[in-house]
Formats: structure tokens, sequence, C-alpha cells
């Protein structure tokens, strides 16, 4: 079965089940991630259309069935310099943020999780 759901500002999904996100040609489409543990952490993606490393990112975490909100930062100078400051400097797209900690872009994200330490982060509660 194919989901689809389509957005164009940032909204926190609270489905679980699967992410698409159009904004021009930012297009993301897959098959539903199905987890087996749970998703309790709260994951922030600052993204820019028609960006690869974007689209990677926010794919494997619809594989993941993940939850996120996405900001378009391409075309927005403010959450641009929102995006920049809490990445101490990192003004490439994406740039990604689980419970507000700066896990860096795309491919941090994806050695992250070939470590193995992306889905035990994903499974904690923000702290209060
Ligand atoms: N290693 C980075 C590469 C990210 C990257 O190069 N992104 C491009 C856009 S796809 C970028 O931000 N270029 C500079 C810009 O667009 O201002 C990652 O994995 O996230």
């Amino acid at each position: 079965m194919i989901l689809e759901r389509f957005q164009d500002k940032s909204t926190h999904l609270s489905n679980g089940w699967n992410l698409f996100t159009q904004r021009g040609a930012n297009l993301v489409r897959g098959r539903i991630g199905i987890r087996s543990w749970p998703v309790t952490a709260r994951v922030e993606i600052y993204t820019r259309d028609y960006c690869g490393y974007s689209t990677r990112a926010k794919q494997l975490l619809a594989s993941k069935g993940v939850p996120f909100t996405e900001y378009h930062a391409g075309d927005d100078p403010e959450k641009r310099r929102e995006m920049i400051q809490r990445s101490f400097g990192g003004n490439t797209y994406p740039q990604i943020f689980i419970n507000g900690r700066h896990v860096g872009g795309s491919d941090e994200l994806h050695d992250l999780d070939a470590n193995g330490q992306l889905d035990p982060l994903l499974a904690e509660a923000e702290a209060a």
C-alpha cells in the first residue's frame, strides 16, 4: 500500500507511517516504513528544494516511518539563519536535529544508521 500525503509547509506528522512532501520538484516517495521500535524523538530537518542530499535524508527517515518537521530553509532567509546558528555554522542543506541536538547533514545521518546508532537515538524521548 502506498499512502500519499502532500504538504507545503513544515508540519509535524504524528501518524508515524510515512512522509510525502511536495514543494516544486521536492517530492519524496516511498513505501510505508514499518517500525518494530517506537519513535519518540523529535526530528527536525532544514532542507532546500532540488537538493539530492535533502531528499536522501528525508527518504531514509521516511523509509523508517519516522515523522519529522521539515523547514524549507532554501528560500526562507530567517530559517536559513536559524539553521546556521543551530548547527554551529553548518550552512549546507540539509541540517538535521534529533531532540534538539545537531546530528549533521545527510551523510552523517546515513553514517549513524550504518553504524546502528540512529535507531537508538530515534527511540530516545526528548528530555523535559
Ligand atoms: N555532506 C553534506 C553535503 C550537503 C550539500 O552539499 N548540500 C548542497 C545542496 S544539495 C549545499 O548545501 N550546497 C550549498 C548551498 O546550496 O548553498 C551532507 O551530506 O548533507
